[in-house]
């Protein structure tokens, strides 16, 4: 009897050991992925059925926002659970202080099994992970190389299929099933310049999209940065690396472009050989080179032809259709493989017990005010999508409209992992918005600041606040300018009502409240002085 007992006891206490039931951790995150180019958000532009089922069996966050509009710093503040003026990584030249804790470092300390793969764009290797393998920098389209834990590689095939294989695959070899997981999966789609597969680009070439209604926006009546920015289609986006405009012969490219306002490219075009200046196409093996051909040919007769005879007008909207094309293609291959992923987790008994985020390190302009890129305080950069799926915690199929951001993300998922976060983590873990206990929640308001200049694209630096009602925003450096945006009477933000008679005493609230973030958050111009450059 006594040894039965024992016996007994041994076994359970052996189950209990081996039972770890805190809950998996699938982080997915894509690059530059605009919220108006997910079917959940908006579905004038494409339709991504896999990305959208974790908001049908879940919830949709519709005033998600980040911190600072831009890569790397956006991913400091993900992993450090702080604003880019504590962790210090500004933009994406400042470097990251590697001494500094992240998340996934205290996830690995308390037993949990942890992954990275794909673009973490960071300038370091990522500390807290058994496994890694990352693009270097900005990584490439095509047969890209990554960096290891063990030894770099170089693997064939495009970019998002091979970072979904190398997901898949270490789910099949190398997952402890004893343990709980944290994986991050990370898409270098859809970022600059949009290299589609060769299949996609083949489908979405035939494909034409409505405008945006701001596509023509003159900037007026808004402080002189949206008109100083480089980063409108017609005259910043080029037509070879951007649009994928490759003629035979260079000379047929250099007199169609030189009565372009973008004349850098038929002077660099002359002093450089053809190959040169196919971009990331020109990693392409032959086969692969002969499959994207058929679709660049045919862009380049509908170029040759139609461009000497169109208005500017005509111009801009034939590149915007050219840029919708490919970056909508890319994001069809993402959402492709983020289904595969989820099936796996179906298939193999995974889905009830991990949390699944979608999200992506920041909004991006698909033509609103005429622009692409990202980088300004303006809706459809500063606010970035957010999924999450959480089965049994998270009641299928919710909108979530409070003021979240990237910053929230540490202390969410060690709250969920009943890890302890650092004190002087800056977000809000956001549970009790999963779990629907939104009274809970107290926050009205949150704070950006952006700091890249001078730099690609020319967007001023500026700092501000932005409510579910308004937006007020502060650029200095070299300018000292205010802009303030009703949101919900112009969602479009083409009116700065900063000098507006009506709205002067709820400017003044505004600004208070700016004032007291700025404390709460330790931010001060003494401190934007030490990011100067
Ligand atoms: C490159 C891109 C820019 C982009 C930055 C930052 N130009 O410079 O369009 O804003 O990266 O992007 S490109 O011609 O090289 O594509 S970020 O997402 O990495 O911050
Ligand atoms: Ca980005």
């Amino acid at each position: 009897m006594k040894n039965t007992l024992f016996l007994f006891f041994f076994i359970l206490s052996n189950l209990v050991i081996s039972q770890d039931n805190r809950p998996n951790i699938l982080f997915i995150m894509s690059d530059d992925h605009a919220y108006q180019a997910i079917s959940a958000y908006d579905d004038k532009l494409i339709q991504t059925p896999n990305i959208d089922k974790i908001a049908k069996e879940g919830i949709l966050f519709s005033n998600a926002s980040v911190t600072n509009s831009i890569c790397a710093p956006s991913r400091a503040t993900i992993l450090t659970g702080k604003f880019s003026h504590i962790n210090g990584k500004v933009d994406n030249i400042f470097p990251f202080d590697t001494t500094q804790i992240t998340f996934p470092q205290l996830f690995q300390k308390a037993g949990y099994q942890t992954a990275m793969f794909g673009k973490l764009h960071f300038g370091n290797n990522p500390k807290g992970f058994d496994d890694f393998l990352i693009l270097p920098g900005q990584g490439h389209y095509i047969n890209p190389k990554f960096i290891g834990k063990q030894k770099d590689t170089i693997i064939t095939g495009y970019v998002t299929d091979i970072i979904t294989d190398l997901t898949l695959n270490w789910f099949k070899k190398k997952r402890d099933k004893n343990k709980p997981f944290l994986m991050m999966y990370l898409h270098k789609a859809p970022h600059r310049a949009w290299w589609p597969s060769p299949e996609k680009f083949a489908e979405f070439y035939e494909k034409e999209f409505p405008l945006p209604e701001t596509l023509f926006d003159d900037y007026s009546n808004r402080a002189s940065a949206a008109a100083s920015a480089e980063m409108n289609i017609f005259n910043h986006m080029h037509l070879m690396q951007d649009n994928k405009v490759y003629p035979k012969t260079i000379q047929q490219m250099g007199d169609l472009v030189k009565d372009i306002t973008y004349t850098g490219e038929s002077r660099k075009l002359k002093k450089a050989g053809a190959r040169e200046f196919y971009g990331p196409f020109k990693r392409a093996n032959k086969e692969q080179e002969r499959e994207y051909r058929k679709t660049l040919d045919k862009i380049s007769a509908d170029f040759t032809e139609k461009w000497p005879k169109m208005s500017d007008e005509e111009k801009t909207i034939w590149k915007y259709q050219r840029y919708m094309q490919d970056y909508l293609a890319t994001i069809s291959s993402v959402d492709d493989n983020v289904g595969r992923v989820l099936d796996y987790l179906k298939e193999n008994d995974l889905e009830k017990n991990t949390i699944v985020v979608y999200t992506s390190d920041q909004g991006f302009y698909l033509g609103e005010h005429g622009w692409f890129d990202k980088r300004f305080i303006y809706n459809e950069s500063f606010k970035t999508p957010l999924l999450i799926r959480w089965p049994n915690k998270i009641a299928p199929g919710i909108t979530n409209d409070e003021m979240v951001q990237n910053l929230d993300f540490a202390q969410t998922f060690l709250e969920a992992a009943s890890i302890k976060a650092p004190k002087d983590m800056q977000g809000e873990s956001l549970i009790p918005l999963l779990l629907g206990e939104n009274k809970k929640w107290k926050r009205d308001a949150v704070y950006y600041h952006y700091y890249e200049f001078p730099s690609v694209h020319m967007v001023k630096r500026h700092y501000g606040i932005v409510s579910k009602e308004y937006k007020l925003v502060h650029y200095y450096y070299d300018i000292n300018e205010w802009e303030f945006f009703d949101r919900k009477a112009d969602p479009k933000e083409m009116k700065n009502l900063y000098d507006d008679p009506k709205y002067q005493r709820i400017i003044l609230t505004m600004k208070k409240k700016l004032e007291k973030l700025r404390k709460k958050y330790k931010d001060s111009d003494e401190l934007s002085q030490k990011y100067l450059y």
